[in-house]
């Protein structure tokens, strides 16, 4: 009985009582999450960061004449896919990894792939399935049914049309938006380029016509209509709104890519931008991310003379890691050929990256490893480093608002050999890393094996393999508190 009663006042003793406390403050799950620092993705942007490869189909006119720019006098009379297969595209994509395509439904030369109420100029003139045919529905129905996003590209230049440069062509351009948002399904971006040559057929005038890129489309009351029509479409040009050009069409975004970048002073077609493109800045006022358009072949149509020059696997892994693997969405052109279909050699290419990514991305050495941290935010589980390996991305490890530096120590529990670190920022609460490193234990010593410079949504380190069994990813500059929702190794 004793005993018994002893027991019962050891249970309710100061010292079980701070036991409890200290057990409670390791453990703590009322800790606040940081606030967000600097601009942010909204949800159509953090959408459009998960789909991170999707497709580019430049097809065409210029598809039937070798050209790369139509000067807008071509007889719709040319356009004649011989064995049209948009299933062939979608299928090969799908199997391919990619998440969504964007069609040029109309280019610079003004011919439109759908039977459009506004101009002659388009497939209802030409031979392919007696005028009766619809580029675009057939896209997007094979989208749907391979459960890839669309998107649409409408050249705001066109060479074409004879009122080029009044304000009824912007009424015109308007209408052919709200038939393509209205009647293709949902649209997940609008990609609109400021290129403009000057010169073109106009309606038979044959000149060339100047406008005010800045004012002449007045965007932003396009861009309005369209979001009104469909809410959660993205839109790219060189200059965003949503999403940014990188700057050039070779297939990389800067190693330095910030997310966000001062928008007050940009628009499409605004020349000598590259470099901030490419990078986007630190202190930018909106979140902007960039995207990677290149053309899996030389030219963005497709051209006979091209078809030993597609870009081999390598190089489009090369890409990938100069795209995706910075932070940016890849967006690679595929154009059909005459018949219509993808040609062998590029799907071959298409195929072959594919089993690169399988293979260098198989399996994340990583996941559900034991993991470190330098400092845990109010030694919160909810914030612990372990969050880092859970497969989740919807949580993270961070650390006290004050501490913009610290690291994660990931223990393998066996030797195993890396190549690639991948690490992501959970960026619906701003991109705050500035510069990273990857160590590996070697020789009873942290050696450096690779380093980064920003993060952002998903950055990947190429290092040269080092077999390991522990690794340590050392935040050593941010902005802000690093908040970082995966780490992986391959
Ligand atoms: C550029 C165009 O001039 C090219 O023809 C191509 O469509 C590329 C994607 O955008 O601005």
């Amino acid at each position: 009985m004793k005993k018994t009663k002893d027991l019962l006042n050891w249970r309710v003793s100061p010292v079980l009582i701070l036991t409890c406390a200290f057990l409670f403050s390791c453990n703590r799950t009322n800790v606040a999450p940081p606030e967000a620092f600097g601009p942010v993705p909204d949800e159509r942007q953090l959408a459009w960061h998960e789909m991170e490869m999707n497709a580019f189909i430049h097809f065409t006119i210029n598809t039937f004449t070798d050209k790369e720019w139509g000067y807008g006098d071509e007889s719709a009379e040319l356009f004649n896919p011989t064995d049209l297969d948009v299933d062939q595209w979608v299928s090969v994509l799908k199997e391919t990894g990619f998440q969504g395509v964007i069609l040029t439904c109309k280019h610079h030369d003004g011919f439109c792939l759908w039977p459009t109420a506004y101009t002659e100029h388009s497939v209802k003139n030409s031979p392919f399935m007696d005028g009766k045919g619809d580029v675009v529905k057939a896209v997007s129905d094979a989208c749907k049914k391979y459960g890839l996003k669309f998107g649409v590209y409408l050249s705001p230049w066109d060479r074409n049309r004879a009122d080029y440069g009044q304000p009824s062509y912007i009424e015109y351009y308007r209408n052919q938006l709200k038939e393509l948002f209205t009647n293709y399904g949902p649209v997940f971006e609008m990609w609109f380029d400021g290129a403009n040559g000057g010169d073109g057929y106009y309606g038979g005038a044959r000149e060339t016509r100047q406008i005010d890129r800045e004012t002449y489309y007045d965007w932003p009351a396009t861009l309005e209509l369209v979001g009104s029509i469909q809410p959660q479409v993205v839109f790219f040009s060189d200059a965003g709104p949503d999403i940014r050009w990188c700057g050039n069409e070779r297939g990389f975004i800067g190693e330095t890519n910030w997310n966000t970048i001062s928008v007050d002073t940009l628009y499409a077609g605004k020349p000598d931008l590259y470099d901030l493109l490419n990078t986007g800045s630190e202190d930018g006022n909106k979140w902007v991310p960039g995207e990677v358009d290149t053309s899996i072949r030389p030219g963005w149509f497709y051209h006979a003379k091209e078809d030993s020059l597609v870009k081999t696997s390598e190089r489009l892994f090369e890409i990938f890691l100069s795209s995706v693997g910075r932070g940016s969405n890849l967006l690679l052109n595929i154009p059909p050929d005459r018949r219509g279909k993808f040609h062998e050699n590029d799907v071959q290419a298409l195929r072959g990256l594919k089993a690169m990514l399988e293979s260098a991305f198989a399996t994340d050495l990583a996941l559900g490893a034991n993991v470190k941290a330098s400092e845990v935010r109010g030694n919160s589980s909810r914030f612990a480093a372990q969050r880092v390996v859970d497969g989740d991305q919807s949580t993270y490890w961070t650390t006290e608002d004050a501490t913009k530096t610290g690291s994660l120590e990931i223990d393998l529990g066996e030797e195993k050999t890396i190549k690639f670190a991948q690490v992501q920022e959970y960026i619906a609460l701003g991109q705050r890393v500035r510069a990273f490193t990857v160590e590996a234990w070697k020789d009873n010593a942290w050696q450096q094996v690779a380093e980064g410079t920003t993060i952002g949504y998903k950055r990947i380190l190429q290092a040269d393999p080092v077999t390991t069994a522990k690794v340590r990813i050392t935040i050593t500059d941010a902005r802000a508190c690093p908040v970082i929702s995966s780490v992986s190794l391959y």
